[in-house]
């Protein structure tokens, strides 16, 4: 059996990635109901399905992030969905937070729940076949915010289920995302961004989290999306190593990005631009969910002549990310 260590360099080597397909079922449902697909259990398998039996994906991705849902879904040939993985080479992780709920005091900003319970659930994901997990804290900028409260519930938040997973045998992906909503500058992004993986790497050492058990899954430093003055890729992706050279320490072994609303070329140009910004202490890799699954809803809308097409539409931005590293 793998080490944690190993698991975590699994998950960021060789040109791979992560796809996030971890959806909650009110997150899944509307982005099921945007494409013509009623909002079923059934629905939310068959696109599942379709996305995980994409052939040539262990080329590209390391692992599949799943919800709760799916992992006790079966594929339609009776495979549950974490041996399906196995089979393909493929690692199974397990979203376990619960979500981001409001957080008491702090007007418009939240902390991400799910502690309780969380030892005994994640004994549970462990004997069902999931290697590893993801918690997702998030962080707006704005009107004063972030708060110096929200970054500490939430990193406090993430430390604790880190040490958990590594207790109970599961490498935790890390993801605090400063959020690309609003008007903010690619600079006021660094700057929250910087406040929030100091904060993290301070909980994450005083929690005695082991650094190269664990994946962290930050935001790329970009500007906000109304900002009129959005920068040039080179620009984002120095501005973005940069940051992450300052904050990061070299004991993680890799960090995997999320897309968080960027479209799926401008997310994969980020990528591949920060692959020249020198050398590098850890591996950069993507975790993306809508950037790499997006293209792929659209194309299926549900109708089975349109699965094959779906597949090759995932395929083509697997492969282009796994080229742009
Ligand atoms: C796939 O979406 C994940 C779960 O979101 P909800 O619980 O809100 O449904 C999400 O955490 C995702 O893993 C990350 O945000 C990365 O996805 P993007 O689309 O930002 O790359």
């Amino acid at each position: 059996m793998a080490t944690l260590t190993e698991v975590a360099h699994a998950l960021v080597s060789d040109r791979r990635g992560v796809l996030a397909a971890d959806e909650s079922i009110s997150t899944m449902s509307s982005r099921l109901e945007g494409v013509g697909v009623a909002p079923t259990d059934e629905n939310r398998r068959t696109y599942r399905e379709l996305i995980v039996t994409t052939p040539g994906l262990v080329d590209s991705i390391s692992g599949i992030i799943l919800a709760d849902d799916t992992l006790r879904q079966r594929l339609s040939d009776g495979r549950a969905f974490p041996d399906a993985l196995a089979d393909f080479g493929i690692l199974a992780g397990i979203k376990v937070d619960t979500g981001a709920k409001p957080l008491a005091g702090a007007e418009g900003e939240k902390v991400t729940e799910g502690l309780d319970g969380l030892r005994e659930r994640v004994a549970e994901y462990v004997s069902m076949g999931a290697s590893f997990a993801k918690w997702r804290a998030v962080i707006s900028i704005g009107n004063g915010l972030p708060s110096a409260r929200a970054v500490r519930a939430n990193v406090h938040g993430l430390a604790r289920y880190a040490g958990l997973c590594q207790e109970g045998g599961l490498v935790p992906i890390v993801e605090p995302e400063v959020l690309m909503d609003g008007d903010h500058s690619l600079a006021q992004c660094q700057h929250v961004t910087r406040v929030v993986l100091r904060a993290l790497f301070d909980e994450l050492a005083l929690m005695q989290v082991k650094l190269d058990e664990m994946v962290l899954k930050p935001n790329m430093v970009v500007a906000g999306k109304d900002c009129p003055d959005q920068p040039e890729v080179d620009d984002a992706a120095q501005t973005t190593v940069d940051t992450l050279r300052e904050t990061v320490p070299s004991g993680v072994p890799g960090i995997a990005f999320l897309s968080g609303g960027q479209s799926p070329e401008l997310a994969t140009r980020h990528l591949g631009a920060m692959q020249n910004c020198g050398s590098l202490p850890w591996e950069l890799t993507y975790s993306f969910g809508r950037a790499l699954v997006g293209p792929a809803l659209e194309t299926w809308r549900g109708d089975d002549d349109r699965w094959e097409a779906a597949q090759k539409v995932l395929s083509g931005r697997a492969v282009a990310n796994a080229a742009a590293r």
